[in-house]
């Protein structure tokens, strides 16, 4: 779907469900996470870069307090709530994640939101993936409801409470800053524990990044992530520090001495992916992408053998990319399914897919999605 595209879309949309025009298109991207899993709640780095797939949300302000949603890719009726009666829990299902922004931009007193609106959502973001379409959605339609120009780190914290308070889900922060604030070529280097944030120029000439949808559809809500979040925050209250990103690679023998065997590998896990994140950053400052690929494949092992969040599609297209010429291959995003990131020479990367395509039919796997990414732009005003 071509940019311009997708905005006829959107507004034409609007047209046909609201009967009038839209005051305005606004859109945010999915991310891939290049690197730095599960250490955004443990204050530490990551280093996400904006998908070219967006989610674009249309609207227009209403004075009468209804919020009235409707999407595009999922089809069914117009659900209309009153935004007085927004309250965490009692909406359900996609529509949370809107209604939620709503009630988080109510309850921060940005008084736009209060009037409700109409929202029409058209998304390009595959759903599920492990690529955030909710973030996508979240910080569009923060942007689209907010009225008053928020800041990206701003839009972010809003729309992280309102998946974690209203929808349920405990995020971390990762997602929505990606969605808010990355920009076109760049990857975003992200200190989650004060948001500090630095540009890194993505330079993939003659390489290909390309992400494996392994069709794996996982849920954050059903608890194994809230489990590992738990684990770590028991591991820093048991070593004495604010979170895990406190502890550096020299003091991590001793932190370990010092946990139940149970915690040591959530530990071992943040820290050395915390290494990771900022020499992968200082390659791509560097210029020197390639020599990435081994952290990027060193932080997958860490997350199949000490996080255990991995799971069996997700480690063969890390095997078999491997094996057929890739330069690294992870894991992206939550896990327990979703997607893979690969990074391979542009001559490998036919090979690459065609492998990683005939390893799941060997294996009785659904066929895979594989695509190219390119480093996206953040959220914006799109129409
Ligand atoms: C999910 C969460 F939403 C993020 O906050 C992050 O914790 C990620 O899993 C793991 O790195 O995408």
């Amino acid at each position: 779907m071509t940019a311009a595209g997708a905005e006829r879309r959107a507004a034409a949309g609007f047209r046909a469900v609201y009967g009038g025009a839209p005051d305005g298109i606004w859109a945010a991207p999915g991310r891939v996470n290049l690197i730095g899993e599960h250490t955004d709640y443990n204050e530490g780095l990551v280093l996400p870069l904006a998908l070219e797939q967006r989610t674009l949300v249309a609207a227009a302000a209403r004075r009468d307090g209804l919020l009235r949603l409707y999407s595009a890719r999922l089809g069914g009726e117009v659900i209309s709530l009153r935004v007085a009666e927004l309250a965490p829990g009692a909406v359900k299902g996609w529509a949370a994640y809107p209604a939620g922004v709503c009630w988080a931009l109510r309850e921060a007193g940005v008084t736009a939101a209060a009037g409700g609106a109409d929202v029409f959502v058209e998304s390009e973001v595959p759903l599920g993936a492990g690529l955030s379409s909710s973030a996508a959605l979240e910080v569009a339609t923060a942007l689209a409801l907010g009225g008053s120009p928020l800041s990206g780190p701003e839009l972010a914290l809003l729309a992280q409470r309102a998946e974690n308070e209203f929808v349920g889900v405990p995020c971390g922060v990762m997602d929505q800053m990606a969605a808010a604030c990355c920009t076109a070529g760049h990857a975003l280097l992200l200190d989650t524990r004060d948001l500090g944030m630095r540009q890194v120029p993505l330079e993939l000439a003659g390489l290909r990044l390309l992400v494996v949808d392994t069709g794996v559809r996982h849920a954050l809500a059903d608890g194994a992530y809230a489990e590992r979040r738990a684990g770590c925050a028991k591991a820093a209250r048991a070593l004495g520090v604010r979170a895990l990103r406190d502890i550096t690679p020299a003091q991590l023998p001793a932190a370990l001495g010092a946990l139940t065997p149970g915690l040591r590998p959530l530990v071992r896990h943040v820290v050395t992916e915390n290494q990771r994140v900022a020499e992968t950053a200082a390659l791509l400052e560097a210029g020197e992408v390639r020599e990435a690929g081994p952290l990027l494949t060193a932080g997958h092992h860490s997350l199949r053998d000490d996080f255990a969040v991995s799971c069996p599609e997700l480690d063969l297209v890390v095997a078999t990319a491997g094996a057929a010429g890739a330069l690294g291959a992870r894991m992206t995003g939550g896990g327990f399914g979703g997607s893979a990131v690969v990074l391979v020479a542009e001559a490998r990367a036919a090979a690459v897919g065609r492998a990683v395509d005939e390893a799941f039919r060997n294996a009785g796997y659904g066929a895979p999605r594989v695509f190219t990414v390119g480093a996206g732009s953040g959220a914006g005003r799109v129409g």
